[in-house]
């Protein structure tokens, strides 16, 4: 453990809206202190050394399809005849059936249910089986649950399942609360994350203009999303086809030789990556495929890079890729059957490079003191040593910033600051702590921890003050 002592506190940024600039004040942030207080704690690397540059496909040597990854697990549909067994033991070998695989341990497991198209996240398996019906296979209890509900291209996130019914309107399933909601809204090949359902729409499907050309084109299909909390769509204006969504990021293609693109959901625009592709995948890392070989495209600093290995369906899950790999195509047999003839899943892991927040607790939720404590654990989830900022905040304004902290891979800390919170005006403080984007860090969503909105009550009144509010001590 080791402790440091931190001078030239941003008064500026410190005397935002609802703080009142007396000198008394100015006093006060003069005397104030800044103490963090750093605890490194190192685990072991989990990532296994890697060459720079060069990416080494493992295989999980088995056959299947459509592969989702979450954690270190990738969900898939095998055909029976492709592996001629009866996976399901309903005596026949004409079905598809779930199964995963198991990255850290190795282990294949078969579900037994009949499904396509899985949709990975956490514990849950979301797959469409027979009859178009939407169910979800649970690993930790290995047990299937149907809803009932028809539909197409199942995808989750967190206890959100989203799909199209046969209207070809968005549904939203919420696996808490067992309420499906028929959002109204025309599109197809649904993606979720967080309260965000992207998807693309057909002009012919809606009868209108969706990309601003002047005309409604029947083969024209243009992004747009929903928005679960404030059931707002949102149309993009751009042409797309496959979408994809992760944090404010949504990437999709949209034609044959075209530049993959994404949306920024926060600042409403369309960024061009530059590099031709297909089917892009992004979940903390974005993937896409270019002439039937991987590329990795860096958001941070716009750069594309050609991993070489050949694959099929991508899946991306932060650094791990999970994707089909036909060996006929790499003439190679990768599931041990001495035949060059199956369709096998593969998975590799991107350099990662990920500073994460993971808590930020007060000393007191009582605001009528001179100070209370803000304290944040800060992590690095990647494989490479980082340095980086760390910033306190109350609403967007700046508390305080530490400047140059470094933690090795798998090393945390822990960051203390005093916050002088006795001159604060009666209201809501949504307080956070923010880590800065690192070199090449693609997952920034945990970049930002968000600690709770603290209040601090109007204090009661003088006498005879006629409403006016009395001055905080
Ligand atoms: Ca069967
Ligand atoms: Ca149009
Ligand atoms: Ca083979
Ligand atoms: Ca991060």
């Amino acid at each position: 453990m080791c402790r440091y002592l931190a001078e030239g506190l941003d008064f500026r940024g410190s005397l935002g809206r609802g703080v009142r600039e007396s000198s008394d004040l100015r006093k006060l942030y003069r005397f104030t202190t800044l103490i963090v207080t750093l605890s490194f704690a190192f685990f072991v690397p989990y990532f296994s050394p890697r060459l720079e540059g060069v990416i080494l496909p493992s295989t999980t040597g088995a056959v299947g399809t459509s592969p989702s990854v979450f954690g270190q697990l990738i969900a898939f549909s095998t055909p029976e005849v492709a592996v001629q067994v009866d996976l399901n033991g309903d005596g026949d070998i004409l079905d598809r059936v779930i199964r995963h695989y198991n990255v850290a341990s190795g282990t294949l497991t078969n579900t037994g249910a009949v499904g396509d198209f899985p949709s990975l996240f956490g514990e849950l398996i979301v797959f469409t089986g027979p009859g178009n019906l939407v169910s979800y296979y649970n690993v930790t209890s290995s047990t299937v649950t149907g809803l009932g509900l028809v539909g197409d291209g199942a995808r989750i996130y967190d206890d959100l399942l989203v799909f199209v019914g046969n209207d070809q309107k968005i549904r939203v399933y919420n696996i808490s609360t067992g309420v499906v909601e028929n959002t109204g809204v025309l599109g197809a090949s649904p993606a979720v994350f967080g309260t965000t359902v992207a998807f693309s729409t057909l002009e012919s499907l809606v009868g209108a203009d969706l990309n601003g050309d002047g005309v409604t084109d029947p083969f024209t299909s243009v992004a747009r999303y929903y928005d679960t909390k404030t059931r707002a769509v949102v149309n993009t204006g751009a042409l797309a086809d496959h979408v994809s969504v992760y944090g404010s990021i949504i990437a999709f293609d949209y034609a044959l030789n075209a530049p993959v693109r994404f949306y920024n959901t926060s600042s409403g625009s369309t960024v061009n990556t530059g590099t031709i592709g297909l089917s892009p995948a992004v979940y903390g890392s974005m993937v896409f495929l270019e002439n039937g070989t991987i590329r990795g495209y860096d958001m941070s600093t716009g750069v594309s890079d050609d991993t070489r290995v050949d694959g099929n369906a991508l899946s991306v899950y932060r650094n791990m890729v999970a994707f089909e790999t036909d060996e006929n195509i790499v003439n190679k047999d990768l599931n041990g059957d001495h035949l060059v003839k199956d369709v096998v899943l593969r998975y590799f892991q991107l350099p990662l490079h990920d500073i994460g927040v993971t808590s930020l607790t007060v000393s007191s939720t009582d605001l009528n003191q001179p100070a209370i404590t803000l304290t944040a654990t800060v992590a690095n989830l990647g494989g490479s040593t980082e340095t980086f900022s760390m910033s306190f905040l109350w609403n967007s304004t700046v508390i305080s910033v530490i400047q140059g902290m470094s933690l090795g891979s798998g090393g945390s800390a822990t960051v203390s600051i005093q916050w002088a919170t006795g001159s604060l005006l009666p209201g809501s403080y949504m307080i956070s702590a923010k880590a800065g984007v690192v070199p090449e860090e693609n997952e920034t969503v945990n970049n930002v921890y968000d600690g709770g909105t603290l209040t601090k009550p109007a204090p009661a009144l003088l006498g005879g003050g006629g409403g006016a509010i009395a001055r905080p001590l």
